[in-house]
């Protein structure tokens, strides 16, 4: 019987373990390719956070899109596929890990245009406050996005309608090369430009997965009892380089250091921390689950590489077509 906090440690290792292993995969074959924005690092926002939707609310994400997708119960198969270039992925091989989708799941879709998806969820959730249900969009977005237009406006159109949308900013302090400080004015934050557009929110520690759910159990509440929006800002840190399997010590952007101090609060190793009084048996538990994770993301690769690519006779399936004049 696995409690409802190790389930939290059991889903960081289960994206983790999958990340690991589609990263070294990527770097050795040179077959998977579609640029990869990995989340290595950042489980505990991902996992926190969809831990408390219910299997009706929608969540969207942005580019950094494996994590969100799994931890809201997206399909293995359907994503490996995907990244392969395979029909069968979860959008027919022409979307790549940046255009992720597994509606069943709720998890509604990934785009790779920055800001593009708060809106959307915006949208979304404007419709559900239509419905009955009490059903919530969240949209996850990191902290460069919020430099763009669209965030403001969505903010202020969720606000003024009271919108039963979560917004989920994963502030890692870099969008791409460029850190925080450089983009946006010393005294000012993403949290406070929230409260100022009439949208409260909580700024929290994004390596601590039990935080994260608890803020997030909070701002869903908020929403679903027809109180409007709320903004969670999740303090976190990538470990690779911005899109790609490898690591970056050496560009010149962020020191060694500052990324040995990142790691050293990795989400996973102190979460399993934390319960260890409580759950003695925890480490062989994550040893164990890590194992089963394993052979379970190796067994989607072997499966994805025997599927097809899809057909140059379909190459405009799906695509949007203006009507012939
Ligand atoms: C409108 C737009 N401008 C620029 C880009 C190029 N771009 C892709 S990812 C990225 C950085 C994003 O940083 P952030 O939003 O903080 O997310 P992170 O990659 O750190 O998770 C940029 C500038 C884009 N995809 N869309």
């Amino acid at each position: 019987m696995v409690s409802d906090r190790a389930r939290l440690i059991r889903d960081m290792v289960r994206i983790r373990v999958v990340e690991e292993t589609l990263a070294d995969l990527y770097r050795d074959e040179q077959e998977i390719r579609t640029p990869v924005h990995f989340s290595i690092g950042q489980e505990a926002t991902a996992v926190g956070v969809c831990a408390a939707t219910t299997p009706q609310d929608w969540v969207y994400s942005s580019h950094r899109s494996h994590a969100p997708y799994l931890a809201k119960g997206g399909d293995l198969d359907a994503l490996v596929a995907e990244l392969y270039g395979r029909q069968d992925g979860c959008a027919h091989g022409r979307g790549g890990s940046m255009h992720l989708i597994d509606q069943e799941a709720g998890f509604a879709g990934s785009a790779a245009i920055l800001g593009e998806m708060i809106s959307v969820a915006v949208g979304t959730a404007w419709a559900f406050s239509r419905e009955s249900g009490a059903r919530v969009a969240l949209t996850y977005f990191g902290d460069g996005a919020t430099e763009e237009g669209v965030f403001a406006e969505s903010l202020n159109l969720a606000a003024v309608h009271k919108v039963p949308v979560v917004f989920v900013c994963e502030n890692n302090l870099y969008s791409n090369c460029s850190p925080l400080t450089a983009r946006q004015p010393a005294g000012t934050s993403i949290h406070g430009r929230s409260e100022g557009a009439g949208v409260p929110a909580l700024q929290i520690d994004g390596n601590d997965v039990f935080a994260v759910h608890t803020a997030a159990r909070q701002a869903l509440l908020h929403a679903r009892e027809g109180r409007g929006p709320f903004l969670l800002e999740l303090m976190t840190y990538r470990w690779r380089e911005h899109v790609g399997p490898g690591l970056d010590h050496d560009y010149g952007y962020r020191s060694k250091e500052e990324i040995d101090f990142w790691t050293a609060r990795c989400p996973i190793v102190r979460a399993t921390a934390a319960l260890r009084a409580e759950e003695p048996e925890i480490d062989a538990a994550v040893a164990a689950w890590r194992t089963r994770y394993k052979a379970e993301i190796r067994e989607a690769v072997r499966r994805a590489k025997a599927l097809a690519f899809p057909s140059v006779d379909g190459l405009l399936d799906g695509a949007y077509l203006p009507l012939a004049r």
